[in-house]
């Protein structure tokens, strides 16, 4: 069969910077699985392509379409389903990523013929090969037989349930895609970047957090031989780790840094890690440093143990000091992640400012978001006064500041994201950014995106 790969543009405040670019891993694993079943298949990146959807699918002439998607892309994803069915209503349509594995209810209004509830893809072999007998007119496979899908049934959705899955099922992803355009990835001054995935879910269960929701909350990883076997096969100077926490286990990360160093590997490693891990091992940090660790991002979220405790992080002021400290004494740069929360005055946005400016940080900061999927969003749901998924990007204010409006907590935020921002315009993470580059690819994306709206 013929199955067309999309990844979506970037929807949001990303899609203005080509800074932070990533390949599409996703589709990569499912280029991978979909041309090992002995089927055509194409990616089609429309971050970077700008063929229209509907020349697409008159080139590649699918039988299958597979849309990933974040939340943030979940309306643009609806919007897909619509145009690809009046093309050909009997094109098949399959929905997964991070957002249908837990939203899925939320693309049961959309064309979509099955939704993918699940973070691996040996369920989505089954449910493929179930499409082409189905083609053929041969039906051995039984559709509710394949556990993590949403399928219609006589009009209604149904939907299988999950089963606990390891990325160890994974095959090695085929990288031509990467190579091909292997320029473009990055982040910020790690370039040439190639992103790893190597766990699924987090053990730890921070009430803002969607990811750790995922596989059913359990948390799974891949062997680290096989992890530093893909490592040692990229011919990239940078890797991305995707895990939510990297760094879980001292004796899985001993055993990391003997073989980056048995096998003569020199690459940087960007990964997420937590304060507290970085706090109580110091030793770790300083070795993985010397194999090229060079940049974590770390939760620190706030400046107080009452809002750490609020958000169950689980880690106190002084092990947020002391990982600054351990990473700054590495040399690895600490990406420090902030949450801004709506009970904040004007002052304690400038109390905030000052924190972070006094230590050796690179912050991003996010607005408190309720995130539909996490543990949270029950509790704020009816709060929210915007409904509106595509704002679900950390970037947007949802919930009613307690002490300002809407548009004075928003001049707040910026105010403090950008004075941090420029405050740090000279770190060496910043030395590759073209500026008069990036004011032209502003321009650039504001037509595109105004062209998309005249024909998708
Ligand atoms: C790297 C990353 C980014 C990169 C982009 C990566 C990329 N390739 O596009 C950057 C930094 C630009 C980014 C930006 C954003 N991100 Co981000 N990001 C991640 C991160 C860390 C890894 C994602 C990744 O590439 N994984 C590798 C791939 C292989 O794994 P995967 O996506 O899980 O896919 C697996 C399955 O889901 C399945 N699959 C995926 N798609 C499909 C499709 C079909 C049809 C099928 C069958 C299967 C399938 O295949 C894979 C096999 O395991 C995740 C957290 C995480 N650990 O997952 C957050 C994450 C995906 N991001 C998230 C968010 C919210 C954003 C932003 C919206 C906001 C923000 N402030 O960061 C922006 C929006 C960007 C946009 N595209 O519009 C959320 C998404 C939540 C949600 N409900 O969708 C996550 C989960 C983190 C979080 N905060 O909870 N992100
Ligand atoms: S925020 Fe980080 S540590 Fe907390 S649950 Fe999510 S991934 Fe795990």
């Amino acid at each position: 069969m013929n199955i067309l790969l999309i990844k979506p543009e970037t929807v949001g405040i990303f899609s203005y910077t080509y800074l932070v670019e990533h390949e599409p891993l996703e589709m990569e694993y499912l280029y991978t699985v979909f041309t090992a079943m002995g089927h055509h298949a194409v990616i089609y990146d429309r971050r970077y392509e700008l063929t229209s959807m509907k020349k697409k699918l008159k080139e590649v002439k699918p039988d299958v379409v597979c849309v990933t998607g974040y939340i943030t892309q979940q309306k643009l994803v609806i919007k897909y389903c619509d145009v690809i069915k009046s093309y050909d209503p009997k094109i098949q349509i399959i929905l997964g990523g991070s957002n249908v594995e837990i939203n899925y209810a939320n693309y049961f209004e959309s064309k979509a013929d099955f939704l993918y509830h699940l973070s691996g893809l040996e369920n989505q072999k089954k449910l493929v090969s179930y499409i082409e007998q189905e083609k053929h007119g041969n039906t051995s496979i039984s559709l509710k037989d394949i556990p993590g899908i949403c399928y219609r049934e006589n009009g209604e959705w149904v939907v299988n349930p999950k089963v606990v899955e390891t990325p160890a099922d994974l095959p090695v992803p085929d990288r031509t895609y990467f190579y091909k355009n292997k320029h473009r990835f990055r982040y910020l001054c790690f370039r040439p970047l190639a992103l790893v995935k190597n766990s699924y879910s987090c053990r730890k269960a921070c009430n803002f957090c969607f990811c750790t929701n995922r596989n059913s909350g359990r948390y799974a990883c891949r062997s680290v031989e096989s992890l530093v076997d893909e490592i040692a096969s990229l011919d990239v100077p940078a890797i991305h780790i995707t895990d939510d926490d990297f760094l879980i286990d001292r004796d899985y990360l001993k055993e990391f840094i003997r073989l980056i160093k048995e096998k003569d590997i020199h690459k940087k490693y960007l990964i997420y890690g937590r304060a507290d891990f970085i706090a109580h091992n110091e030793d770790i940090i300083k070795e993985f440093a010397e194999i090229g660790l060079s940049l974590i991002m770390v939760g620190l979220e706030a400046t107080s143990e009452e809002e750490l405790d609020s958000y169950n992080k689980r880690v106190t002021v002084s092990e947020n000091e002391e990982c600054i400290r351990i990473l700054s004494e590495n040399n690895v740069i600490c990406a420090g992640l902030f949450i801004v929360h709506p009970g904040m005055t004007k002052e304690d946005f400038k109390k905030l400012y000052n924190w972070i400016a006094a230590r050796n940080i690179i912050p991003t900061v996010s607005v408190f978001t309720p995130m539909q999927g996490s543990a949270m969003y029950k509790k704020y749901e009816d709060q929210m006064i915007d409904r509106d998924v595509t704002k679900q990007d950390l970037f947007h204010c949802l919930l009613k500041p307690e002490h300002m409006s809407v548009g004075a907590f928003t001049r707040e935020y910026y105010k403090l994201s950008l004075g941090l921002a420029f405050k740090n315009r000279k770190s060496p993470l910043y030395k590759d950014n073209n500026y008069p580059g990036a004011v032209l690819y502003i321009i650039k994306v504001f037509f595109v995106k105004l062209k998309r709206m005249i024909v998708l």
